[in-house]
């Protein structure tokens, strides 16, 4: 059997992480890419060079992305599954209390560079039948206090995978939006700027997504048969579900 060939964003932490160890532990070669390469290293010093091979950068910055994709070694040029993964939520204020760079910052990761990566890539995927997995949100569909832009970025992302998918129509490319729910991961302290209190308090007692489960989500997608497509699925945890509407009453 070939060895598929794994470039997963954002493995340094959370879902990113798990998925590269999910697949690198069975079988498949994997590209992690994301900021810090000291945890990148990890991922090396448990499943070897041969299988993983770590790309550190930062995917806001084009030059970067490229070169880091220029250098691939030659047993990992040949691309099978795209996992856009890296991405953050930069507080939880309100629109009006915001700061734009921030907001700048959300756009930049979760929209430019993960469409940027895609747009490099896809000659590869067409040409080898492969497949495409974006990590969106369930922010993308239901709104929320201090939402804004960050569910912006994540809706944008779930619209774009089913435009991809028109796209690439008759290719043989699969196309798949992953829409988690609350996960425990850095998530929140990255949101918070730190606050381990404010992240181990959302969570607590909650029985939040693991960064296990959605790492198993994407490989039950990447490995079903090849005629079929996840076109979206949407997780959450047990303990989530979505509220209504609100509204004013003047006194
Ligand atoms: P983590 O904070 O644990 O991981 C985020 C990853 O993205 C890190 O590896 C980080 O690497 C990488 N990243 C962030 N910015 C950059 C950048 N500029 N360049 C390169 N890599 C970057 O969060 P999650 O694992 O939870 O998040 C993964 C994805 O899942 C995100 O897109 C998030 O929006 C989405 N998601 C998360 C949910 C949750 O509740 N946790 C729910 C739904 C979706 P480094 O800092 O080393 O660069
Ligand atoms: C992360 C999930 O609901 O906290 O995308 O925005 S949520």
């Amino acid at each position: 059997m070939t060895t598929k060939t794994l470039l997963v964003t954002g493995a340094s932490a959370g879902f990113g992480a798990a998925i590269a160890a999910k697949f690198a532990g069975n079988g498949w070669r994997v590209i992690a890419c994301a900021r810090r390469a000291e945890r990148l290293a990890q991922l090396v010093d448990r499943f070897g060079a041969d299988r993983v091979h770590t790309a550190a950068f930062d995917i806001r910055d084009e030059a970067a992305l490229r070169a880091a994709l220029d250098a691939l070694p030659e047993n990992f040029r040949g691309i099978d599954l795209l996992v856009n993964n890296a991405g953050l939520a930069l507080s939880t204020a309100k629109a009006q209390d915001c700061d734009l760079a921030q907001w700048r910052q959300m756009i930049d990761t979760n929209v430019t560079a993960l469409v940027t990566l895609t747009r490099l890539l896809l000659p590869q995927l067409i040409e080898r039948r492969g497949a495409i997995v974006n990590i969106s949100s369930i922010s993308g569909t239901y709104p929320y206090t201090g939402g804004n832009v960050y569910g912006g970025t994540k809706a944008f992302v779930t619209q774009f995978s089913t435009n991809l998918r028109t796209d690439l129509h008759g290719t043989g490319v699969r196309v798949s939006n992953v829409e988690p729910g609350m996960a425990e991961t850095e998530f929140t302290l990255v949101r918070t700027g730190g606050n381990h209190a404010a992240s181990d308090k959302l969570y607590a007692g909650a029985h939040p997504i693991t960064a296990q489960d959605i790492a198993d989500t994407v490989w039950w997608i990447a490995n079903l048969p090849p005629h079929l497509n996840v076109n979206r699925i949407e997780v959450m945890p047990v303990s989530q579900s979505a509220a209504g509407l609100q509204v004013v009453r003047e006194a």
